[in-house]
């Protein structure tokens, strides 16, 4: 009889603990091996009084056993605390979000993964096979054991829907740490990145009669990160999506000249908006691998336009990144604010479907169909949700954002969540009335807005197309408000009367 019951509970407990381990391949084989008699007993007598609720916490008692014996072992905690992610509890990581994990070949890991949040998580490492089970409810734990037998890097990540863009995922590091990190920051220094930080825009023309003005510009290829492990051949103007923001004012006399680099495989060209003339400056610009055209136009009409290269095919070097806004001021200057940005969304064909790591390639025929695999703010997947390019402003102070959409093809819904524009205007007329209270604003394809908003609250506020399919394939961008609140205008709960 007892002797029956060790079997049928030693079953229960391997079926329990496997259920918070992987995939056989990526188990130590000594966790497949029958527990040895005395620890079965253990459980026997354990469980012998209890129902099954305590037999599933044995079994977790157990797996922290196990932990235990793993040659290294991580805590982690989610957080929705802004953003979603993964926190790490203990040791070395403490408190770091998205923590890197670091082993070696041949170890055994544990990784414990707590719901600090009370959201549905769970914690995956597709490479390795590793999936813990789903955890719904705050305060609940499971550990995940696995082996890893060769050194490089594992992301992690939860596999809910989107939760993974929003921000959980970060990197399991396997071979000495110190090659690993020699290795990562090589790495990353090979990787070149086409990001055009959003604070980076011109002082404001102000109060300035009409000069000329001299513009340079520089068509250049290069192979840059279009999303954490994935590389994309980017043309660019000046080597940053969006190009350079381009500041001048009504009546000013623009001399524009366009290098195309040496380098180059193909001609290019350039069509600003803001132009009266054929071709916004194209017909002038056409310019082989290595070689200077120029030409002057006095801008007559203010407003915030979209320029980029008119090559053919014009869709194909849109998408590859060339675009820009040229801003025209109107007389007198506009308003002062406290911040200002610079954002642009454009989307990218490749053939390899979003999220493969490795070079991707560009699609004519997703081109052709207007199924793009990527969307970006600023050229490339988590640009603006970095710790370098999120846009950051102070709680009290007045933000206006430059929106533009190089496209070439999708139609934006620009929306900052948490925020309300204050004043938008629409299609970036400047000379006409703003909207005011705006929720989201249509932004087409080489056209573009400027919004202006004053921030209430400290926190995070992501920007977003609110068509949110596109958050998945990689469109957000963060704001982020340091301070104090100015007024009480947000706060969680309810009052008691
Ligand atoms: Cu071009």
């Amino acid at each position: 009889m007892k002797r029956t019951l060790i079997l049928v509970l030693a079953l229960v407990t391997l079926l329990a603990f496997s259920a918070c381990t992987t995939k056989p391949t990526a188990v130590n084989p000594q966790f497949g091996e029958q527990p040895s008699a005395a620890e079965a007993e253990d459980v026997a007598v354990a469980a012998i009084t209890a129902d099954q609720e305590a037999v599933a916490e044995e079994a977790a008692t157990r797996a922290r056993v196990t932990a235990q014996e793993a040659d290294v072992s991580y805590t982690l905690v989610t957080s929705t605390a802004s953003g979603m992610a993964f926190v790490g509890q203990g040791g070395d990581i403490d408190g770091e979000v998205n923590p890197t994990l670091t082993a070696e070949p041949g170890d055994v890991v544990a990784i414990t993964l707590i719901n600090g949040d009370g959201v549905m998580h769970d914690f995956a490492i597709e490479e390795l096979g590793v999936q813990s089970e789903q955890l719904t409810s705050e305060g609940a734990e499971t550990t995940v054991v696995f082996t890893v037998d060769e050194a490089g890097e594992y992301e992690y990540f939860c596999s809910l829907p989107g939760h993974r863009q929003a921000g959980m995922s970060g990197t399991l590091l396997v071979g000495s740490s110190q090659e690993g990190e020699a290795a990562e920051s090589e790495e990353s220094a090979q990787v070149a990145s086409v990001v055009h930080n959003p604070a980076d825009v011109p002082e404001p023309i102000g109060d300035r009669g009409p000069q000329t003005v001299r513009v340079d510009l520089v068509a250049r290829e290069l192979e840059a990160q279009l999303a954490e492990g994935t590389t994309y051949t980017y043309w660019t103007f000046n080597g940053t999506v969006p190009g350079p923001f381009i500041r001048v004012r009504v009546g000013d006399t623009v001399e524009l000249t366009l290098t195309n680099e040496d380098g180059s495989m193909f001609p290019h060209s350039i069509d600003l908006h803001a132009v009266n003339g054929p071709g916004g400056g194209e017909v002038y610009t056409q310019t082989a691998p290595g070689e200077t055209t120029s030409f002057t136009f006095t801008a007559l009409n203010p407003g915030l336009y979209v320029y980029h290269c008119a090559t053919p095919s014009v869709a194909n070097h849109i998408s590859n990144g060339m675009y820009g806004l040229i801003l025209v001021e109107p007389e007198g200057g506009l308003p002062e604010v406290d911040r200002e940005f610079y954002v642009m969304q454009g989307e990218l064909y490749t053939v390899q479907p979003f999220g493969e790591s490795g070079h991707a390639d560009f699609s004519h025929e997703k081109m052709l169909a207007e199924q793009p695999e990527y969307y970006t703010f600023n050229g490339a997947v988590g640009a603006l949700t970095s710790e370098e390019n999120a846009l950051r402003a102070e709680v009290g102070e007045t933000v206006r954002i430059f929106f533009g959409v190089g496209g070439p093809n999708a139609t934006s819904s620009f929306h900052v969540i948490g925020e309300i524009f204050d004043r938008a205007y629409p299609f970036a007329s400047l000379t006409s009335d703003p909207l005011t209270n705006v929720q989201t604003i249509t932004v087409p394809p080489g056209g573009a807005t400027m919004v202006e908003f004053t921030i209430e609250e400290p926190g995070t506020y992501i920007l977003v197309d609110h068509a949110l399919s596109r958050v998945e394939r990689g469109l957000a961008g963060h704001l982020i408000a340091e301070g104090e609140e100015t007024v009480d205008v947000f706060h969680e709960g309810v009052s008691d009367h």
